[in-house]
């Protein structure tokens, strides 16, 4: 039998942790005939949560499933990892400066990435959710010297599947029928998501939407819909959020499909102006497990606009946590 793939999720005990790890026991993250070990991070206030959780994933009798360990520090939780999703974070409250927020998920990504260098296994690929994602696998990957820096991401597969979904209500397609969406920067209000080549049944989206619904509606409505979620639900996206990090795993892992790409936020490598190293939403396709963002786009003057925003709002976040000494 295959050797199980070991997945470690942090924040297992939280809302988008028991979302996303029943559909990783029953084969959707990485194809319905790879066995998997679950290792769950949590801190030890968690912990207890962590193991109801457990329990009722033994209760599931997954045939996948090949064995449940629940850890509260990480370097035992990455100990032997091939895939790490960080979902756990410290979150903004009331009255929190973005100092703050970055000081508290310093104090959490940095030691979850050394505990990454010193244990996971060498073929180890992190998906970072927690918020703020994209400054936090930057903090991780940055903690993590001898890791490659691109096998940190950060999440950005959610604003892509909510801008695909609104493009296709607005024009009454269905959802396969899009291709080539890309949410350009940061998960974040900032983030711009841009249909500029994007496909709609092979026709092209710019000729079908006109531009004041794209500045107007779309835009706003992809940036601002976890807001729009929280309002609706009281509690943040969850299920859609777990659904997002199994899409950008599996088409890590297993590849994009031919003649579409989509959204992760990689380590750039200075493609289309972006600084090297931040951790930036790019059209991507995935092949042999590796990422590689769409080279030679001609950028319309609104996306390099929105494109250079989202620079300077992650820039900012970088120099502050190197001016804290988090680095
Ligand atoms: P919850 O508060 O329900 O769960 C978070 C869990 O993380 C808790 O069980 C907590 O004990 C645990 N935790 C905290 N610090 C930890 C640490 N150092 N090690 C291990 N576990 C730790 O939040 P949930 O709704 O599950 O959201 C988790 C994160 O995802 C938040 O930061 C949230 O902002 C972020 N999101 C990111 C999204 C994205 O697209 N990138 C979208 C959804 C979501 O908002």
């Amino acid at each position: 039998m295959t050797t199980p793939v070991n997945v470690t999720v942090t924040g297992a005990a939280g809302q988008i942790g028991y979302a996303l790890l029943f559909r990783i026991a029953s084969g959707q993250l990485l194809g319905e005939d790879v066995p998997v070990k679950l290792r769950l991070l949590e801190i030890p206030q968690a912990v207890k949560a962590a193991e109801g959780t457990a329990m009722e994933l033994d209760d599931c009798a997954f045939p996948l499933l090949k064995g449940i360990d629940i850890f509260d520090n990480p370097e035992a939780g990455f100990d032997g990892a091939n895939i790490g999703l960080l979902v756990g974070a410290r979150p903004r409250t009331k009255g929190m400066e973005r100092s703050d927020l970055l000081a508290a998920n310093g104090g959490i990504f940095g030691p979850q990435g050394r505990a990454i260098n010193d244990k996971a296994a060498d073929d180890i690929r992190v998906l970072v959710v927690g918020n703020p994602a994209n400054t936090n696998a930057y903090i991780a990957a940055a903690s993590a010297p001898d890791v490659p820096a691109d096998r940190f991401t950060a999440m950005m597969r959610l604003d892509h599947n909510r801008a695909i979904s609104q493009l296709a209500t607005k024009l009454d397609a269905d959802v396969t029928d899009i291709k080539k969406m890309t949410v350009w920067g940061n998960h974040s209000a900032d983030q711009h998501p841009d249909v500029s080549y994007t496909t709609v049944a092979g026709k092209p989206a710019l000729d079908l939407v006109d531009e004041a619904w794209l500045a107007d509606y779309f835009v706003p409505t992809v940036a601002k819909r976890g807001a729009a979620i929280i309002e609706a639900r009281g509690a943040s996206s969850a299920a859609s959020a777990a659904n997002a990090a199994i899409d950008h795993i599996y088409d890590w892992v297993n590849g994009t499909p031919e003649g579409d790409w989509v959204t992760p936020g990689i380590a750039s490598d200075g493609s289309y102006g972006v600084p090297e190293g931040l951790v930036f939403g790019f059209p991507a396709t995935a092949e042999g497990g590796e990422w590689k963002i769409v080279q030679g786009l001609d950028l319309s003057e609104t996306t390099k606009a929105g494109i250079q925003r989202n620079i300077d709002a992650l820039v900012e976040e970088r120099d502050e946590i190197k001016a804290m000494g988090i680095l």
